[in-house]
């Protein structure tokens, strides 16, 4: 067993060629990150490396295989995860380690754990889309799989080899679902029959994939309760944006950004549908509301859990979005945004894909991070308008085919084809 070298504080006198640009924090960690060629991995990894701790990435590149399998692909002409990490390099003076492999692979990860010895693990490295788990039986089987065996892996190799770790791992704001109550931070104080207890918050996700973090979170509050482990679960709301401070120094820097129907998030398919003159596909009505956050935020949120980890014991649930929003309220901010760069952005109700409550309560805290420090990068007409001119760059890129859904939640329509002329022309949110 290691004996896990916790928060040591190095004054670190190593000069970059990059002065001004890589921070040294107080304490320099070992941290590994699961998951690290992905949209919120790779720019994650960059933002701890800059801060000097010791970072080791893992990826089995499945979201690049994924979109091998469907002809689609990243807006972003994003290089080999080896040469962002030589660029990285010549960018900034500073090393990552890369392992590649699957963690649904116990032995390897159990070597990854032995040679990097981690005092912080980042856990993205799962099966992230809700509609390529509905899709068949396969890919829902291949979500579960991947996202929940890989957990269990890591959990075990955890407690027997760095006990002292803080597992800090994505989950999803949608675990809850859209319950007709105010969504708590994990947990609820509850009365029952004269007696009181505080307990995990009652769960009801709307996707196969989104249960799979169900299953993850009940696992690593399992390890927590009976191994003493340290987690914090980041239920985290539907990530937008591109750019972070290290991406935007160089191109080739740039991390991954998906509009297609399984990898593309509402918001940043949004963008990309204004920018080529796509009717932006509301799903129904329009009303649905989620928590969303800059990718920024991201980097920050998975900095300050980090950098303020859980008791031993402990199994600590963060609500990490920073603002709620409707998908008609976002259309019709796309399209006033895009008009004022030049683009006629139109907004159209297509038959919704996903059964869903399209008009429901949502009221969800979010103090927690804010308590440790978030600084929140709010969205607003100008971030928007940024985002559209990133993509103008890689316009030529967008594989149209790939943006109306096919994939239905409704049994016997899993495949169904949702073709132009069988989208509803209503217009939403005008
Ligand atoms: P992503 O697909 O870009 O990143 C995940 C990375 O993990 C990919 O590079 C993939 O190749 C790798 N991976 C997947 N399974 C693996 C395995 N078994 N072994 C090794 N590597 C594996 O997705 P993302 O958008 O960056 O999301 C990262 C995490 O954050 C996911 O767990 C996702 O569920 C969660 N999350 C994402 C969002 C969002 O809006 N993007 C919102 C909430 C939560
Ligand atoms: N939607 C549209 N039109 C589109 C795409 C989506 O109306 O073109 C709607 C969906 O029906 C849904 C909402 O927008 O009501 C959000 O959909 P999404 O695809 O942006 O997000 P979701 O499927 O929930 O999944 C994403 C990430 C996932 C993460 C989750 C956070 O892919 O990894 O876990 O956001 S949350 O939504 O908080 O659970």
């Amino acid at each position: 067993m290691a004996s896990g070298r916790r928060f040591v504080r190095v004054r670190s006198t190593e000069a970059s060629p990059w002065r001004g640009f890589v921070r040294y924090p107080r304490a320099i960690m070992r941290i590994l990150i699961l998951g690290g060629d992905g949209y919120l991995g790779w720019p994650t990894a960059m933002r701890f490396s800059a801060a000097g701790h010791e970072v080791s990435v893992v990826d089995n590149f499945s979201r690049r295989r994924w979109h091998t399998q469907h002809s689609t692909d990243s807006l972003t002409p994003i290089g080999s995860l080896a040469d962002r990490i030589e660029a990285w390099k010549e960018v900034s003076g500073r090393e990552i380690r890369t392992f590649v492999g699957s963690i649904e692979d116990g032995k390897f990860l159990d070597r990854v754990i032995a040679e990097t010895l981690p005092e912080t693990v980042v856990h993205y490295g799962e099966q992230p889309s809700a509609p390529y788990s509905m899709k068949s039986r396969a890919t829902a089987v291949e979500t579960q799989y991947t996202n929940v065996i890989g957990t269990l892996n890591l959990l075990f190799a955890l407690r027997d080899q760095v006990p002292d770790c803080h597992l800090v791992k994505l989950g999803t704001m949608g675990e809850y679902g859209t319950p007709n109550i105010d969504i708590e931070e994990g947990f609820i104080e509850l009365e029952h029959k004269g007696r009181k207890d505080t307990l995990p918050f009652p769960k009801m996700p709307g996707s196969l994939y989104h249960l799979s973090k169900v299953h993850d979170s009940h696992n690593i509050h399992f390890a927590c309760r009976i191994w003493g482990l340290r987690a914090t679960d980041l239920n985290q709301g539907v990530v937008y944006g591109v750019e972070t401070e290290e991406s935007a120094a160089d191109e080739r820097l740039i991390t991954r950004f998906d509009y297609d129907e399984y990898f593309g998030t509402v918001l940043n398919r949004f963008c990309v549908q204004a920018v080529i003159g796509h009717p932006l596909t509301v799903y129904g009505e329009g009303g649905q509301t989620r928590g969303f956050l800059n990718i920024r935020d991201t980097l920050q949120c998975v900095e300050l859990a980090a950098n303020n980890p859980a008791d031993l014991g402990e199994f600590r649930v963060f609500n990490q979005f920073t603002e709620q929003f409707s998908v008609a309220e976002l259309a019709e901010l796309v399209k006033r945004s895009g008009a004022e760069v030049g683009h006629e952005v139109t907004v159209h109700s297509y038959p919704n894909p996903r059964i869903e409550a399209e008009h429901h309560y949502y009221n969800a805290a979010n103090t927690k991070l804010i308590d440790l420090g978030l600084k929140p990068h709010y969205l607003g007409e100008e971030l928007v308008r940024s985002m559209l001119r990133i993509i103008e760059r890689y316009k030529g890129r967008v594989i149209e085919r790939a943006i109306l859904p096919r994939t239905r939640w409704k049994p016997g329509e899993l495949e169904g084809s949702l073709a132009p002329e069988d989208s509803g022309s209503e217009r939403v949110a005008e």
